[in-house]
């Protein structure tokens, strides 16, 4: 399997990963800026096929419409002259002042007002650009005291905000989906919306929800603790993973926006092989940006930004391989078979069985020996979780 990136890879990258200059709370930069027109041509070389972006990383807050203009200009000859596009905009509501209450549910009624004029501009230039997805990623959306925040109201104002903007993309005839960005704290001590959970069941109460999925990062879901490939398994399963964050986390801290395997490589394994091959049952698999959104640590200088962006996507293609090889071991599916991963695609239930035909079934209730069916056998799942370790470890054909 062919380990160079090619666009049919469809991988891509924010324009403020590669364009990070290693600033942090406790020193500043490392690296000069980065251009966007040298950003295109660097990725086109690599083998990526898109690039995203916010407002703010292309034309500074407060530009002038000229120079708004000229650097779209730029990014557009940029993006004719190499063939990349940009699958995915999204909007700075966090780095101005202004936001540090948030921008959709700042307590502050005309910095919401603002906040939703900046978005309405930027997703007619994501619709120029032929963006599909637009992410809100609401960082500063959150508090830090329990007494700051009415959260219910805070919620109303959010979902005041992505209904509006659903009618806006319908009413302008834009094929634009939104996809919401969860993430547990940082830069806000809690922030509204923290885990793929809490999005998707705020999805479901809007007045689009058909328009609206996630953008899970790998990293945030780890900062809550919680298991990324399975939360995106469930995301699949609600047909609601319309983007993806790629990068790596290791444990609960801040967020470390590490390349992509830098962080739990055996959750990356599962959520490559879940992305790439659907799962064990052949579940829907994802078609989509596989974005890295990762910060090039503040140890490197240029060299080292394109060798992790590189990085990144060259991992990606290991686990891919590494995951076609798991699934195609004869060993692998006798394990998966002994240890019942596919009986699990069986319905619980016959075939038109209904509660009282359950009732009526004495095997499976008055006749059920539990200590004769289970007999001490146990289930192999450690067998074949060393068969998955092993391909990854390249132990295995
Ligand atoms: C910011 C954040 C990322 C989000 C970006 C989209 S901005 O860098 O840390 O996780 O994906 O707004
Ligand atoms: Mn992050
Ligand atoms: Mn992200």
């Amino acid at each position: 399997m062919a380990l160079e990136p090619t666009r049919d890879d469809k991988f891509s990258f924010g324009l403020w990963t590669i364009g990070y200059n290693g600033a942090d709370p406790f020193g500043g930069p490392t690296r000069a800026p980065l251009d966007v027109v040298e950003a295109v041509h660097k990725l086109n070389e690599l083998g990526a096929y898109g690039l995203t972006f916010h407002d703010d990383d292309l034309f500074a807050f407060g530009s002038t419409d000229a120079e708004r203009q000229t650097q779209i200009d730029r990014l557009k000859q940029a993006l004719a002259d190499t063939g990349v596009i940009v699958p995915m905009v999204t909007t700075n509501l966090f780095s101005a002042p202004v936001f540090k209450d948030g921008g959709f549910t700042s307590n502050d009624r005309g910095v919401r007002r603002f906040a939703l004029r900046k978005v309405l501009r930027n997703i007619d230039l994501a619709a120029e650009l032929g963006a599909k997805t637009f992410v809100m990623w609401g960082g500063r959306e959150g508090a830090e005291y329990d007494s700051a925040k009415d959260i219910r109201q805070a919620l109303e104002r959010y979902r005041e905000a992505v209904n509006m903007l659903g009618d806006y993309v319908t009413d302008k005839g834009y094929d634009i989906r939104f996809a919401i960005e969860p993430k547990p704290n940082e830069p806000r001590g809690d922030i509204l919306l923290p885990t793929l959970g809490h999005a998707l069941a705020f999805i479901n109460t809007l007045e689009r929800p058909e328009l609206v999925g996630v953008n899970p990062e790998v990293g945030h879901e780890q900062m809550a603790g919680l298991n990324f490939a399975a939360g995106i398994a469930q995301a699949l399963y609600q047909g609601k993973l319309y983007h993806i964050d790629l990068n790596g986390q290791r444990g609960i801290k801040y967020d470390q926006d590490l390349v992509f395997g830098h962080g739990d490589l055996q959750n990356a394994f599962a959520l490559v092989d879940l992305l790439e091959n659907g799962g064990p049952n052949g579940g829907p698999a994802y078609d989509g940006p596989r974005h890295f959104d990762y910060k090039p640590s503040r140890t490197e200088d240029i060299t080292g930004v394109w060798d992790s962006a590189a990085a990144n996507m060259r991992t990606y293609l290991l686990l891919k391989e590494r995951a076609a090889a798991f699934r195609a071991d004869p060993e692998v599916q006798e394990q998966l078979a002994a240890s019942r991963v596919l009986e699990l695609s069986q319905n619980t239930l016959g075939d038109g069985e209904s509660y009282d035909d359950l009732l009526a079934d004495r095997s499976a209730y008055e006749e059920f020996d539990t200590d004769a069916y289970f007999n001490g056998k146990g289930f192999g799942f450690v067998r074949l979780q060393q068969l998955a370790l092993e391909h990854l470890l390249g132990a295995r054909g």
